[in-house]
């Protein structure tokens, strides 16, 4: 008997980068994803069903049991935490750089105020230079807390470093190399190996294919 699977992923670029590595892999929704309402689409495969939840939601669906496996940034891995999920593939796509930035001249600021919707990780980033930093969380548009005058520092996801520049901030530090990885609840590991490990291994050959 088949296993019935759960993917989570979130829409905007991870969905549109991992929808073609799942096509490789045999799976497609019955409909487009980023234009439809339903945050339940079935796929090709009657066993496999699509889940669409906020990006920062990914491990905790999954962590849960709400669905089986998901696709979720490492920079939202890292600040979720924990040893609650499997993380068996890098899947290579949405790659960012996690970046403290500011003006010029404001990495050498005693006590910084950073702000940013990353606390844990910024917590450990200073904590591990023996840096005292006070840190205010943002749901978003980090880049304007320290031109207005909120923070000296942000940490945030840096791509092109068009944004940062558009608001006269700088890259100062670079925290950590970001993709999107396929995250796996443990219970399903366990109960369905059968037909995980032959999906995760399609993946990778995609992922290998799309690299080459
Ligand atoms: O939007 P929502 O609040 O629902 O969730 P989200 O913002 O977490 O989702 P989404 O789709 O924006 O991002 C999902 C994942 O994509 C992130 O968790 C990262 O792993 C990855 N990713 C890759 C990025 C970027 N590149 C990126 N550039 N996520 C966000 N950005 C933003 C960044 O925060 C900054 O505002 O783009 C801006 C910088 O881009 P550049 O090119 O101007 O440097
Ligand atoms: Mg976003």
């Amino acid at each position: 008997m088949q296993d019935k699977l759960t993917i989570a992923l979130s829409k905007g670029r991870i969905l549109d980068e991992t929808l073609p590595l799942l096509a490789a892999a045999g799976i497609e929704p019955g409909e487009d994803p980023e234009a439809s309402r339903k945050l339940v689409l079935p796929t090709n495969d009657a066993s496999v069903r699509l889940v669409i939840v906020r990006a920062t939601d990914v491990p905790t669906y999954v962590e849960h049991g709400g669905a089986d496996m998901g696709v979720a940034g490492k920079d939202v891995l890292l600040e979720y935490g924990g040893q609650g999920l499997y993380e068996p593939l890098d899947l290579g796509i949405a790659r960012c750089r996690l970046m403290v930035a500011g003006e010029p001249g404001s990495e050498t600021l005693r006590r910084p105020r950073v702000a940013t919707k990353f606390v844990n990780i910024a917590r450990r980033h200073f904590a591990g230079q023996g840096r005292q930093a006070d840190l205010i969380k943002l749901y978003g548009s980090m880049e304007l807390a320290p031109l207005v005058g909120l923070a000296d520092l942000i940490v945030d996801l840096v791509d092109t470093g068009n944004t940062l520049r558009a608001n006269g901030l700088e890259p100062l530090e670079s925290i950590a190399d970001i993709s999107s990885r396929l995250v796996v609840n443990k219970a399903s590991m366990k109960v369905k190996h059968r037909s995980i490990n032959p999906f995760i291994g399609k993946l990778r050959e995609a992922v290998r294919a799309t690299a080459a």
